[in-house]
C-alpha cells in the first residue's frame, strides 16, 4: 500500500453526513495501515464519527474484499479468478451480442448512491452513449425519491436541507417525522441537543419510541403508513384554532383553498381513531409547531420562550414517512403544515429531507435516473436533450428518452430486459419483495456486477468487477445539505482492483468508445459543464477549487461561476418555482398501508440499526460491528409477544402475502403492540425484504419498505 501523505483529510464512505475524517498511515514492519480518525476542523461534524465510520478502514484488508475479477464461465459453472482483459472482454461481448440480438433496450444499468458524482455521471452517460439504452435507474429510487418529487412540487427544486444543518440548532420548533437519528447519523444528534439547549422544541412522529424519539418533548406514535393523515390533523387544527400565518400564505404561497378543504376532513378525533395518536397529542403538537402556547395533552408543556406566530421552525422528514405507498403524498401533506404555519422561506425555517447515502443527493442530480439528465435536467425536455448531446458529442435524437423506475426495471429483468449491469447496490437484499427480485435477475442472460466485495448481488452474477474504495480514490460527493465534497485519495489501491471509472471506461473501449473519460478531475469537469443552467448547476466548482476550501467545508450548489460563492440557504428571497411561490400540493390522506386483516393481522416496519449499514454487504465483514449487531431480529411490544408464548431470543415467524422469515423476537415496549419493526440488513431465513411488498408511490416510484400486513408464529 503506498500511500500519498502521512494524513489524509477525507469523508467516511457511508451516509449522507459525509463526516470529516482523518486517514493515517502507520507503518507496521514491511505493511502500511490506515488508522481512522475525526476531522476537527470539518465544520459540519466537528471530529464525530460513529462506529461505521470509525472501523470503515477495515473493509481495506484483502481478506475481506475482492481482489481479483471472476468469471462463470458457464451458466451451472462456479464463478472463478480472470485477468481484467477475459472479464472485460468477456462482459463486453454479451452486452453486443444481446443488443444485437435483441435490440440496445434489452440492456439495463443498476446504479446507487453511494457512488460519487463522477461514477454516477459516468454510469449515466455510459447507458445513454455507449450502451445507447433508456434503461438505467438506481437504488436512490429506494431512498428518497417520494422527498424529492414532493419538494419538486412544492418548491420546484429538491436539495434534501436547503439550509446548513447546523440551523438546525437555531430554530424554534423542530417537527422531525420517520427519523432515527439518533442511529442513522449519531454525530447529527448534536445538532437537535442544542436547539433543545437554545430553548427549542422538539416533535418526533415514530410509530416506535427510538433514541431520538426519547429526546423529544412530544412523541407521536401512529400507526404505520398513517403519516398523510395525522399531518392534515395538525393542520385542521391550524385552521380551527387560527393559528395559519395568514400573511405569509398570501404573499409567499398558493393553493393554499384545496389543502384547507382536505384538512377540514381530518378533525382530531377522526385522527385518533385512524392514526392511534391521542386527540389531545394531535392538537399539542400543532400549537407547539406553531409557537402559539401551550399543548395541552400528550406531555407537551407549555414551557420554554413562547415562539409567537412569527416564531420559527423546520419539518424535517426521513424514510419513515417517505417510504410508503403514498410516500410524495405523504411528504406534501407535511410541506402543506409547514407552508401553512409559515414556517419556510425565511432565516432558521424550511422544510427538509434527511438525505441518506453518502452521495444520495448528488447521485440524483446528474443522470443516474431514469428520467434525468446533467444538472437536474428532464430527458424529455428537448432543450435540456439539444445541450447536454452537445457536451456528450453526440445528436440529442441519439439520446434515448426516460427509462422505468428501479422497482419496474427490476421486475422486468429477464423478460424485455435481458442484461444487467450493477454498480454500487445489492437488490438481493435491499430490494422490496426480495426473493421475487433474485429470481427475475437469475432470468437474465448476463448479469454484470461491479463491487468491492461479494455482495448476494455479486455472486449471481456472470462477471464480477472488483472496485476500489473510497480511500484508494479521488471523488466528489454531495452531502445532505447539497454541500459539495472532495473525497482525497489516501493510499494506491492494491493490484486486482480497478475504479468503476476504468471498468466503464475499459467496456466503452471495447464497445466502440474509445475515448470515454476515465480521470475523475476530468469528469468533474464535463459534469459541470453539463449542469450549467440547469437545476442543480455545479458549474463554478472543480476538484481544485473544492481542495482550496477552508478545512474541506466545500460549497453549496447552485455555484454557476468559478467566483460565486456557492448557495447555503434556498428560498429567502424566492421559491424555485415558476411564479416564485411555495405551492401548497393538494394530497388526500388515506392511509396507505397493507391493511391487516384476518389472515395477516399484524402491521411490519422495517429500517435500520446503529451497527449495521444498508444490505450489510460491507458491515456485516467488519468484526466490531458484527459483534454490536450479530443478526436480524423481530422488536415486538411485551404484551403482543405474551400473545404469541415468545420470550426474548425465541425465533419468530414472520409471513406476508409475499413470503417468510425467521429471526429472534426482541422484545420491548418501544413499539405499537400493533406493529413490529425489522431491520433490513441481513440476508437469509431473517431477511426482511422478503416480506415487503412491491407497490410503489404513483408519483415517485419509491417502494411501500415500511408497510405490509404479517402473520407471527413462535417458530420453536
Ligand atoms: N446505522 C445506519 N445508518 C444509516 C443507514 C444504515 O443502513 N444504517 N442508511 C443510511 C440511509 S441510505 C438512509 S436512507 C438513512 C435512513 O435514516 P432513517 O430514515 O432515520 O432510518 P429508518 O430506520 O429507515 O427509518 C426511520 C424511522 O422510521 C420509522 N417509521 C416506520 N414506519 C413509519 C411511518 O409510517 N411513519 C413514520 N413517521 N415513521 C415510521 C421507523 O420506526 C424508524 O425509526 O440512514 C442512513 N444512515
Ligand atoms: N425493508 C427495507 N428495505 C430497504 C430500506 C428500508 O428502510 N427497509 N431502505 C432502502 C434504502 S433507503 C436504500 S438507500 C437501499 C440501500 O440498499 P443497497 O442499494 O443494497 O445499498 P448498499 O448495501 O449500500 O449497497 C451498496 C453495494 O455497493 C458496494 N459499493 C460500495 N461502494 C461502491 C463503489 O464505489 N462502487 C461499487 N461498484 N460498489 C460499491 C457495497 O459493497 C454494496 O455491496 O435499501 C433500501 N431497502
Ligand atoms: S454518521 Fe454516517 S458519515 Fe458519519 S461516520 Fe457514521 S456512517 Fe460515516
Ligand atoms: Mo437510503
Amino acid at each position: 500500500m503506498d500511500t500519498f501523505s502521512p494524513v489524509t483529510r477525507t469523508h467516511c464512505p457511508y451516509c449522507a453526513l459525509q463526516c470529516g475524517m482523518e486517514l493515517h498511515a502507520e507503518v507496521d514492519g514491511a505493511e502500511t495501515r490506515l488508522r481512522v480518525a475525526g476531522w476537527d476542523a470539518f465544520q459540519v461534524t466537528k471530529g464525530a464519527l460513529c462506529q461505521k465510520g470509525a472501523t470503515s478502514a477495515e473493509l481495506l484488508n484483502p481478506a475481506v474484499r475482492l481482489m481479483s475479477p471472476l468469471i462463470r464461465r458457464a451458466a451451472d459453472a462456479e464463478l472463478e479468478p480472470a485477468t481484467w482483459d477475459e472479464a472485460l472482454d468477456f462482459a463486453a461481448q454479451r452486452l453486443k451480442s444481446i443488443a444485437a440480438e435483441h435490440g440496445r433496450d434489452a440492456v439495463g444499468v443498476f446504479g446507487g448512491g453511494g457512488l460519487t458524482h463522477e461514477k454516477a455521471y459516468s454510469l449515466g452517460k455510459f447507458a445513454r452513449v455507449v450502451l445507447q439504452t433508456p434503461h438505467i435507474d438506481y437504488n436512490g429510487r429506494f431512498c428518497m425519491s417520494a422527498a424529492a418529487a414532493a419538494s419538486q412540487r412544492a418548491f420546484g427544486v429538491d436539495r434534501g436541507l436547503p439550509f446548513p444543518l447546523a440551523d438546525v440548532a437555531h430554530t424554534d420548533v423542530i417537527l422531525l417525522v420517520g427519523s432515527n437519528l439518533a442511529d442513522t447519523m449519531p454525530p447529527a444528534l448534536r445538532y437537535l441537543t442544542a436547539q433543545r439547549e437554545n430553548g427549542g422544541r422538539l416533535i418526533v412522529v415514530d410509530p416506535r419510541r427510538t433514541r431520538t424519539a426519547e429526546q423529544a418533548d412530544l412523541h407521536l406514535q401512529p400507526v404505520p403508513g398513517t403519516d398523510a393523515a395525522l399531518a392534515a390533523g395538525l393542520l385542521h387544527v391550524l385552521i380551527a384554532e387560527h393559528l395559519v400565518d395568514e400573511e405569509f400564505v398570501a404573499a409567499r404561497t398558493s393553493g393554499f383553498e384545496e389543502a384547507r378543504a382536505e384538512a377540514q376532513r381530518w378533525w382530531p378525533e377522526r385522527v385518533e381513531a385512524v392514526c392511534g395518536v391521542p386527540a389531545g397529542d394531535v392538537r399539542a403538537a400543532a400549537r407547539m409547531f406553531a409557537g402559539g402556547g401551550s399543548g395541552g395533552g400528550g406531555g407537551a408543556g407549555a414551557g420554554g420562550a413562547s415562539t409567537g406566530p412569527s416564531g420559527t421552525g423546520m419539518v424535517l422528514t426521513a424514510r419513515g414517512t417517505e417510504q410508503q405507498a403514498d410516500g410524495a403524498d405523504a411528504v406534501n401533506a407535511w410541506i402543506n403544515l409547514a407552508l401553512a404555519a409559515g414556517k419556510a422561506g425565511r432565516p432558521y425555517c424550511g422544510y427538509g429531507a434527511i438525505t441518506g447515502q453518502g452521495n444520495g443527493q448528488g447521485g440524483r442530480e446528474h443522470g443516474q435516473k431514469a428520467d434525468q439528465l446533467p444538472g437536474y435536467r428532464k430527458i424529455t425536455d428537448p432543450a435540456a436533450r439539444e445541450y447536454v448531446a452537445s457536451v456528450w458529442g453526440v445528436s440529442a435524437d441519439a439520446l434515448p428518452g426516460p427509462g422505468r423506475p428501479a422497482v419496474e426495471l427490476l421486475a422486468s429483468c429477464g423478460a424485455d430486459i435481458r442484461a444487467l449491469l450493477v454498480a454500487g447496490s445489492n437488490p438481493v437484499v435491499s430490494a422490496p419483495d426480495a426473493d421475487f427480485v433474485t429470481s427475475r435477475l437469475q432470468a437474465l442472460e448476463f448479469l454484470a456486477v461491479c463491487d468491492v466485495v461479494l455482495s448476494e448481488t455479486a455472486a449471481l452474477a456472470d462477471v464480477v468487477f472488483p472496485v476500489t474504495q473510497w480511500a484508494e480514490e479521488s471523488g466528489t460527493v454531495t452531502n445532505l445539505e447539497g454541500r459539495v465534497l472532495l473525497r482525497r485519495q489516501a493510499v494506491t489501491p492494491p493490484d486486482g482492483v480497478r475504479s468503476d471509472l476504468l471498468v466503464m471506461g475499459g467496456l466503452a473501449e471495447r464497445l466502440g468508445w474509445p475515448k470515454f473519460l476515465t480521470s475523475p478531475a476530468e469528469i468533474f469537469d464535463e459534469l459541470a459543464l453539463a449542469s450549467a443552467g440547469g437545476v442543480a448547476d455545479y458549474s463554478g466548482l472543480s476538484h481544485e477549487r473544492l481542495d482550496a476550501t477552508s478545512e474541506g467545508a466545500g460549497l453549496h450548489w447552485p455555484c454557476p461561476t468559478p467566483d460565486h460563492p456557492g448557495t447555503p440557504r434556498m428560498f429567502l428571497d424566492t421559491f424555485g418555482t415558476p411564479d416564485g411561490l411555495a405551492r401548497f400540493v393538494p394530497v388526500a390522506c388515506e392511509p396507505a398501508g397493507e391493511e391487516p386483516c384476518a389472515e395477516f393481522p399484524y402491521r411490519l416496519t422495517t429500517g435500520r440499526v446503529l451497527a449495521q449499514y444498508q444490505s450489510g454487504a460491507q458491515t456485516r465483514r467488519v468484526r466490531a460491528l458484527n459483534k454490536a449487531e450479530p443478526g436480524p431480529f423481530v422488536q415486538l411490544h411485551p404484551d403482543l409477544a405474551a400473545a404469541l408464548a415468545v420470550g426474548e431470543g425465541d425465533p419468530v415467524r414472520v409471513t406476508s402475502r409475499r413470503g417468510t422469515a425467521v429471526a429472534a423476537a426482541r422484545i420491548s415496549d418501544v413499539i405499537r403492540p400493533d406493529t413490529v419493526f425489522m431491520p433490513f440488513h441481513w440476508s437469509g431465513p431473517g431477511k426482511a425484504n422478503a416480506l415487503t411488498r412491491r407497490t410503489t408511490d404513483p408519483v415517485s416510484g419509491m417502494p411501500a419498505f415500511k408497510t405490509a400486513a404479517v402473520r407471527l408464529e413462535a417458530a420453536t
